[in-house]
């Protein structure tokens, strides 16, 4: 039964290609934000093809999309497989869409072949895991995780000042009910993710697939300094309360305490707004980001708290007033072994060469390693870019990683033929 069971290269190639049409930056990349006119139209595309692979689809209450195909055992835990599709803000086609296409495919194989598991399979496609929108992110899989407040939906807003539930609202969801999408304990037997590394690693080495151990933690805060905005010309500079200079500080302070943290910790302040924004005003208002990530929940604890005392220095120093808020705060996680073993196997099996890794990305693997096995499966990315319209896989290699997911998912689903 095995061999015949293979991803069809061309079929991949397909579904990335017709996914990528939905942008709202064409020329620029990929930008899919949540709940908007790519969303829809992304997810009817994929509705489409859940279908025609025999899965009966449903949307859940966060807005995520499920294909699934019944097992022989009634009632049993179902195997979820899948990733998210949204984008970052000008980002590439495969980073998401490429784990949602391995599902779809082995959704294909498995019914244009005719075998059926014990476990019933879930095909997930999810929602706003990159926080492009409304900031924070991973918020599909911390809906089924039972990780995220009613209230958050209020709080979070894109840059048009539009809150999460009012998107859900206008994309036909109710935020209000935003807990059923809750998956209930011992529903689930395992989630299985495709990725794109989004680094360097696998291409550099010449292999062809990574089995993730352990994914770094991510703290991500958004900073608000309030200055005083006055003339550029008539403020002497003993008198002013220059926001910019306090943020721009911030942005040195937080490089040199991640270089310092060492063992892979990395700091980015990827996003800065500079209010009122006339060349002849003194700042007085600043906007930024801050994303700091380590393996070592010490380390990282460490970067984010320094920099929270740094912050209070600046208000003296600057005479500003600065407020944080938290926006996500996910400890590093190590997935599953028994399904990295079986990843093994079945690369063995077809003769494909991989390593075992660590992830400095975040995924919805992450969380839903809180409530279920998780296991995560890298495909290698063209010169280690991601997050940025040049990211590309090819779709022989994405190929080779639903290759050992048929294997890994008959295993764990129990097939028999
Ligand atoms: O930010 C990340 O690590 C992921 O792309 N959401
Ligand atoms: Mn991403
Ligand atoms: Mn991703």
């Amino acid at each position: 039964m095995r061999d015949m069971l293979e991803a069809k290269t061309e079929r991949i190639r397909k579904d990335i290609e017709a996914m990528a049409q939905f942008t709202a930056s064409p020329g620029g990349g990929m930008t899919r934000f949540s709940f908007s006119g790519e969303d829809r139209k992304t997810r009817e595309y994929i509705t489409s093809q859940m279908e025609a692979a025999g899965l009966t689809v449903r949307r859940d209450a966060a807005g995520n999309l499920f294909g699934r195909r019944e097992g022989k055992r009634r009632g049993a835990p179902a195997v979820m497989l899948g990733s998210h599709f949204d984008s970052v803000k000008n980002g590439g086609a495969f980073d998401g869409p490429a784990g949602v296409v391995m599902g779809l495919e082995v959704a294909r194989v498995l019914h244009e072949n005719g075998i059926w598991t014990n476990l019933p399979l879930e095909f997930a496609a999810l929602v706003e895991e990159e926080g492009g929108r409304f900031g924070g992110g991973l918020y599909g899989s911390r809906a089924m995780a039972g990780l995220l407040s009613r209230e958050s939906l209020d709080i979070f807003r894109d840059r048009d000042g539009i809150s999460m539930a009012r998107a859900m609202k206008e994309s036909g969801l109710d935020p209000d009910r935003v807990g059923e999408a809750v998956r209930p304990k011992g529903s689930l037997r395992a989630f299985i993710e495709l990725h794109i590394e989004q680094g360097p690693i696998l291409e550099s080495e010449g292999l062809d697939l990574g089995f993730v151990k352990t994914i770094v933690g991510i703290t991500q805060r958004e900073v608000e300094i309030i200055g005083r905005a006055d003339h550029a010309g008539t403020t002497p500079m003993d008198m002013r309360c220059n926001a910019l200079l306090a943020a721009s500080e911030a942005a040195l302070f937080i490089d040199r305490a991640a270089r310092e943290a060492g063992e892979g910790t990395v700091g980015t302040i990827g996003r800065m707004e500079v209010y009122p924004g006339g060349s002849n005003i003194v700042p007085g208002k600043v906007f930024f980001t801050i994303d700091v990530r380590s393996a070592d929940i010490e380390r990282l604890e460490r970067v984010v708290n320094t920099f929270g005392s740094f912050l209070k220095d600046m208000e003296k120093k600057h005479g500003v007033t600065v407020s944080v808020k938290d926006k996500l705060t996910v400890p590093p996680v190590d997935l599953c072994l028994e399904i990295l073993g079986l990843f093994e196997e079945e690369a063995g099996k077809l003769g494909y060469s991989a390593k075992v890794m660590q992830s400095g990305a975040g995924h919805d693997a992450m969380i839903m390693a809180s409530i279920t096995d998780a296991g995560l499966l890298f495909v290698p990315s063209r010169g280690g870019r991601s997050h940025c319209p040049e990211e590309w896989t090819d779709y022989e290699q994405i190929k080779k990683g639903v290759d050992v997911i048929i294997g890994t998912v008959l295993a764990l689903a129990e097939a028999s033929s």
